[in-house]
C-alpha cells in the first residue's frame, strides 16, 4: 500500500509501486528438473553415508522456519550481521563510492525475505535490485514487499538454484554489478566449492562484477556455535526435519518425520557445524524404484556450515582473484562483513 506523505499539512501521494519483474528459471514440476532432482536425491540417499543437500530445506515452510530461526536468541548470525551493517553502512557506501561504483546493480544471492537488502538499499541507492532464491513463491512475495517500500526501484526477481550454476539473464543490468551474499550462506559450501563459486563471480568474463559484499560467520566457542544450531524451542530441529517432508514431495518417498531426531555438532577439525537427521529405530524408506534401510542411530547428513577466521576468508577471496579486500566486524568478532573488489 502506498501511504501518502504528509508534508506541512499537504498530502502528497507516493507514486504507485510497479510490480517487480519475476523470471522463474527453477520449476520443480518441469519434467527435466524433476528428473535431475530425483536423481540427485536418490544418489545421496543410497550412498553408504546418506546425505541430502541443504538447498532442500527451502520449500515454502522451510523458508518460513528459517525466518523464525533468524529471530531466535541462540541464532546470533543474523542480528550480529545487521548490527555491523547498521554501524558501518556509511563506510560501506564510501568504499563503493571510492571504487567508482555509484548506482550499482545489487544482486542478492539467496535473498529469502529480502530483509538484509531492504536495510542496505537506502544507503547504496542501487539502480537495479536482483533478488535470487530457489524458494520461488516465497521470493515473489518478498520482492513485492521490497517494491512497495521502494516504488521506483527497478527489481528483477530470479527463481534459480544458483548453487548449481549462476547464469544471469539479459534483463540483469550488465554494468556495475555488486554481488551481495550475506548471512554466511557461503559457509554452506565446502571450502573447495566456495572457492569455485567465488572464482566464478570474480571472473570478469562471466560475472561482469565490480565486487562482492559477503557476510561470513567466524570461528568461536563450541557452546555458542552448537546452541545456535540446536535451540531450546526446537525451531532448528523442525527446520531440519521439514527437509524430509520436502523430500517426500519431490521424490514420492515415505519418510516418517517422527522416526527421526535432529543432531547438530561442531566438528572442530573441519571448522564446521554439521546437521544430521538420526534414525530413532530400525526403519526403511521407499520411493519409486528404491528402498533404503536405516539402523537405529544411522544418520542422514543434511548441512555443513563452515566457520572461518578473518585471515582464512581473506586468503580465500585473494585466491579467487579479488583485490582491495576490506572487512568490518562486531565487538566480539563473531561475524564479519567483507568487501572484495574485482
Ligand atoms: C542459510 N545458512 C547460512 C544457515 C546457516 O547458519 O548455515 C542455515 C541454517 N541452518 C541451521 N540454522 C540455520
Amino acid at each position: 500500500m502506498n501511504l501518502p506523505l504528509n508534508l506541512a499539512g499537504l498530502s502528497v501521494p507516493l507514486p504507485p509501486a510497479s510490480s517487480p519483474q519475476f523470471i522463474n528459471l527453477y520449476t520443480e514440476s518441469q519434467p527435466r528438473q524433476a528428473l535431475s532432482t530425483a536423481r540427485e536425491l536418490t544418489e545421496g540417499l543410497i550412498a553408504g553415508k546418506a546425505s541430502v543437500a541443504p538447498k532442500f530445506f527451502y520449500d515454502g515452510l522451510g523458508s518460513k522456519l528459517f525466518e523464525a530461526i533468524t529471530e531466535l536468541d541462540e541464532y546470533y548470525p543474523t542480528r550480529t550481521e545487521a548490527g555491523i551493517f547498521e554501524a558501518c553502512h556509511a563506510q560501506i557506501a564510501a568504499t563503493l563510492a571510492e571504487a567508482g561504483i555509484h548506482r550499482p546493480c545489487l544482486i542478492d544471492l539467496g535473498a529469502g525475505n529480502c530483509a538484509k537488502a531492504t536495510a542496505l538499499i537506502p544507503h547504496l541507492h542501487p539502480d537495479q535490485y536482483v533478488p535470487i532464491d530457489i524458494s520461488v513463491e516465497f521470493l515473489k512475495g518478498a520482492a513485492e514487499q521490497v517494491q512497495n517500500s521502494f516504488p521506483t526501484l527497478d527489481i528483477v526477481g530470479l527463481g534459480m538454484d544458483f548453487s548449481a550454476r549462476l547464469m544471469l539473464p539479459e534483463e540483469v543490468q550488465s554494468h556495475d554489478r555488486v554481488f551481495f551474499y550475506p548471512g554466511s550462506s557461503l559457509g554452506n559450501f565446502s571450502p573447495d566449492e566456495a572457492l569455485q563459486f567465488l572464482q566464478h563471480i570474480a571472473n570478469p568474463a562471466q560475472g561482469k562484477a565490480r565486487g562482492l559484499l559477503l557476510g561470513i560467520d567466524l570461528v568461536k566457542d563450541t557452546v555458542t556455535l552448537e546452541a545456535a544450531y540446536d535451540d531450546a524451542l526446537g525451531v532448528t530441529a523442525a527446520f531440519n526435519k521439514n527437509l524430509l517432508l520436502n523430500v517426500n514431495t519431490l521424490l514420492q518417498s515415505d519418510f516418517k518425520v517422527r522416526q527421526w531426531r535432529h543432531v547438530a555438532l561442531f566438528n572442530a577439525a573441519q571448522s564446521r557445524i554439521e546437521m544430521h537427521l538420526e534414525a530413532t529405530c530400525d526403519l526403511s524408506v521407499r520411493w519409486p524404484g528404491h528402498e533404503r534401510r536405516f539402523r537405529a542411530g544411522e544418520r542422514i547428513h543434511t548441512e555443513n556450515s563452515y566457520k572461518y577466521t578473518l585471515e582464512g576468508m581473506k586468503a580465500l577471496l585473494q585466491q579467487a582473484g579479488f583485490r582491495h579486500i576490506q572487512h568490518w566486524t562486531d565487538p566480539n568478532q563473531w561475524f564479519a562483513l567483507f568487501w572484495a573488489a574485482v
